[in-house]
């Protein structure tokens, strides 16, 4: 007997890439169901060889499902996805919503699965920025501590969904092909959909992600801050982010600063990097080999690199980190946190219900 799998929001940039993951999961599937807005109910995608009408998702969609991934806007997971706990489903929610949540765990598989025991229907993936950021640290984290980050993040448009990537693709051709100065570009988007302002993106670096938070950082690095605590069990790791959006489509990078506990030599730290699961060494300064966004995209993996001792701090090192945004970032941890409940048994219904039904 397989599972019955529902993604919310299939029709959007991650649920696209979730239908791709799902069709080469492990997974026993015997059938998906695919939900989102009444904007796209009706339509029909594939699944494999099968044709699958997309659903508009209510309250009570959820009957006979096993597993139901989330990605349709923080909003929708705390509308729907406690609906889906009652019915019987585990829910993974790719939004920001439940991360916090002390009864949610938050989970990237290679670095804290055990996290996954005792869940209470609802697990949440962590933001694409955090994630790659923790494939990256925790083997260093591992055998020497680490008592502070500082990062500074490359972000691609399709985080921000399949209109951000629309409004780049629009803005790049006003300005290549129709000659309007970048700074006069249509801009209705990006740098976020929910604030006041829009700028332009095409030939521009916009040094803000989400919305401001009342510290003057911006909801998405306060949300690496947040998430690397609660992913690495470890509240006194400093983390101050700065998240930028570049006219790159897929594949965020990050330029990572990290002071260990113990001092690591650089050899070992490559080792160590080299060594862990989801993590590829790409790190070779005499062949100009280094990790770059247009070679991430469609992988799995977390790409590190240029990594060498600060000058000045004997326990500081510096490293670059890309991964695909949409698949390590969410559609993959998503559907790889999927697989690992199967694996560990822990796909069933939900009897105690800790989330609130509004
Ligand atoms: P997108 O391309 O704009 O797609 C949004 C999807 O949500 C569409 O399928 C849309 O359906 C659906 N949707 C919107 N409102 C809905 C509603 N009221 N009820 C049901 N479905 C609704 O956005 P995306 O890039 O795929 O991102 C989706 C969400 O995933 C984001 O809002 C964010 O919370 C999360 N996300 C997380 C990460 C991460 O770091 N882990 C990265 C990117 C995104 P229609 O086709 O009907 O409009
Ligand atoms: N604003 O799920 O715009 O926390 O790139 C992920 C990506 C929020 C999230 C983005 C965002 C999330 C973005």
């Amino acid at each position: 007997m397989g599972y019955t799998v529902a993604i919310v929001g299939a029709t959007g940039a991650v649920g696209t890439q979730m239908i791709k993951m799902l069709e080469e999961s492990t997974l026993p599937i015997d059938q998906v169901r695919y939900l989102s807005s009444s904007r796209s109910a009706g339509k029909v995608l594939a699944f494999k060889e099968q044709e699958v009408t997309v659903e508009l998702t209510t309250e009570d969609a959820f009957e006979g499902v096993d597993i139901a991934l989330f990605s349709a806007g923080g909003s929708t997971s705390a509308k729907f996805a406690p609906y889906a706990v009652k019915a019987g489903a585990v829910v993974v929610d790719n939004t920001s919503h439940f991360r916090q949540h002390p009864d949610v765990p938050l989970v990237v598989p290679e670095v804290n699965a055990h996290a996954l025991e005792n869940h209470n229907g609802i697990v949440s993936c962590p933001n694409c920025s955090t994630i790659q950021m923790m494939v990256a640290l925790e083997p260093i984290r591992q055998k020497w501590g680490l008592s502070r980050i500082i990062v500074s993040t490359y972000q691609a448009v399709s985080g921000a969904g399949q209109s951000a990537i629309n409004e780049t693709q629009d803005q790049l051709k006003q300005v290549l092909n129709d000659g309007i100065n970048p700074k006069d570009v249509t801009a209705n988007i990006l740098p976020s959909g929910g604030d006041k302002k829009h700028y332009p993106i095409a030939f521009n670096a916009l040094p803000q992600i989400d919305v401001f938070t009342d510290n003057d950082y911006t909801y998405e690095e306060m949300k690496m801050t947040k998430e690397t605590k609660k992913i690495m069990e470890d509240d006194n790791i400093a983390v101050s982010a700065t998240c930028v959006r570049i006219p790159v489509l897929s594949a965020h990078s990050e330029s990572v600063y990290i002071e260990t506990k113990e001092v690591a030599p650089i050899a070992a730290v490559k080792e160590a990097i080299a060594a862990f699961p989801g993590a590829v060494l790409e790190d070779d300064p005499s062949q100009q080999i280094y990790p770059q966004a247009v070679n991430a995209v469609g992988s799995r993996d977390t790409f590190v690199g240029r990594i060498r001792k600060d000058l000045d701090q004997e326990n500081g090192i510096h490293m670059w980190v890309v991964s695909d945004n949409l698949l390590k970032g969410a559609a993959w941890n998503s559907v790889q946190i999927a697989e690992t409940l199967h694996e560990k048994g822990f796909v069933r219904p939900t009897t105690a219900l800790k989330f609130e039904l509004n």
